[in-house]
């Protein structure tokens, strides 16, 4: 079934009646303080009425893992064994808390940070650590685990979501998708058309925007004078801003969008305000560009504090259970040490596959030019299984 036919998204577009308002002041929803109180959200609530302890403790193990999952990232890049690796330090309640949201067919369009994303996704550490290893260009088969493969050019994938989205429509399912984004590709010129087509076509679109404070190292306001989350209404999608570091609050954040896109309702936008604790990634030096107490600041918004004190106060985290947590932690370090550890290395002239499904002029003579560069150093045939398959230029 289809949702909306081209002539009604013309005529909302020439109603502004039917406009949300613009930027103004916005309330930040949440539910647990950075001290662990339960507070009340008139507009989230409803969305975790059926979150219990056991669920909550489930977050709490999420975000456990994914932080232990960065910190062994970031010592085997330290140690030579990863090229690269973009921490999630700080923003594990953006990514637990939005992804426990999403059903199984609903498609995921991340960036190179939702490592966390793809871990709770079912993605196996080997086809994670790929990437940043450098032995493979992508990590899983996206049809697999209903998730793109990381995307490094920034905002690229919020088209993908949007086209994805329309295809939803005109097939009439009723899933949708969703794609994360940093606050700086907000500034982003296809993140612009991605909304527009969006809010047209009213595409099942969640605009997921991890507002971690900073490009690398241009701050958020440089990119906005309004809430990030403020900018939606002018494409007429709907903007919610939401404590990115309180994991409860982004998981019923997350319901409240996803609930609009499967019933008809079209786009959201939900900025989640978070901060990233660490570098941009491993090959940047933040104390170059920010200061100290900005990062103490942060640190007392931690969100795996946050919902221990609040798992503590209420009296359902015991020794027992936090060990269970360390213990899966530590399992999927070592998971992940040995997977990377042990990725074989890549024929060389592999890197030609997959380029194209069909070979042409150009790749033909850059795979003859580097096979005579390999070739120089004298240690054999280059010519690796996969392009043997497809035949060579000579
Ligand atoms: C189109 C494009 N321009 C520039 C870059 C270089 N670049 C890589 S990450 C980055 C900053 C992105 O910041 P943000 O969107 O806030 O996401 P974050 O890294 O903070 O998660 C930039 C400019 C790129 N990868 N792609």
């Amino acid at each position: 079934m289809i949702r909306i036919t081209l002539h009604e998204g013309e005529q909302r577009m020439n109603n502004p009646g039917q406009a949300a308002p613009g930027p103004g002041p916005m309330p930040m929803h949440q539910l647990i303080t950075p001290d662990g109180q339960r507070g009340a959200d008139a507009l989230l609530d409803e969305y975790v009425a059926d979150v219990d302890a056991e669920a909550l403790r489930g977050l709490l193990r999420d975000m456990v893992v994914m932080r232990r999952i960065d910190f062994e990232s970031t010592a085997l890049q330290r140690q030579g064994q990863l090229a690269l690796w973009p921490p999630m330090l700080g923003q594990e309640a953006a990514q637990a808390g939005s992804a426990r949201a999403l059903e199984a067919d609903d498609f995921i369009f991340p960036t190179y940070r939702e490592n966390g994303v793809a871990h709770i996704r079912g993605a196996k550490m080997q086809q994670i650590m790929g990437v940043w290893r450098g032995t493979s260009n992508t990590g899983w088969d996206p049809h697999q685990l209903n998730m793109a493969t990381p995307q490094i050019i920034i905002g690229s994938q919020t088209l993908h979501a949007t086209g994805y989205g329309m295809g939803l429509v005109l097939d009439g399912k009723e899933s949708l998708a969703i794609a994360y984004l940093g606050d700086g590709a907000t500034s982003q010129g296809d993140v612009h058309e991605a909304m527009v087509f969006a809010a047209s076509f009213q595409a099942p679109v969640i605009f997921f925007c991890q507002n971690n404070h900073w490009a690398i190292s241009e701050p958020v306001g440089l990119q906005s004078s309004v809430p990030l989350a403020g900018r939606a209404p002018g494409y007429g999608i709907p903007g919610l801003q939401v404590d990115g570091n309180d994991a409860l609050a982004v998981l019923a954040a997350t319901r409240w969008a996803a609930r609009r896109a499967r019933s008809g309702g079209g786009p959201s936008f939900i900025e989640a305000v978070t901060y990233r604790m660490g570098p941009h990634t491993t090959a940047d030096d933040p104390t170059r560009y920010r200061g100290v107490t900005e990062l103490e600041e942060w640190t007392a918004k931690d969100p795996i504090s946050r919902l221990r004190a609040h798992l503590l106060a209420e009296g359902v985290l015991d020794a027992g259970a936090e060990a269970a947590i360390a213990a899966e932690a530590d399992a999927v370090a070592a998971e992940l040490r040995d997977a990377c550890i042990n990725l074989p290395d890549p024929e060389p002239m592999s890197v030609f596959d997959n380029v194209y499904v069909d070979d042409n002029p150009v790749l033909l003579r850059q795979r003859e030019e580097y096979k005579r560069y390999l070739d120089m150093f004298g240690t054999g045939p280059a010519t690796a299984a996969g392009t043997a398959a497809k035949g060579s230029a000579s």
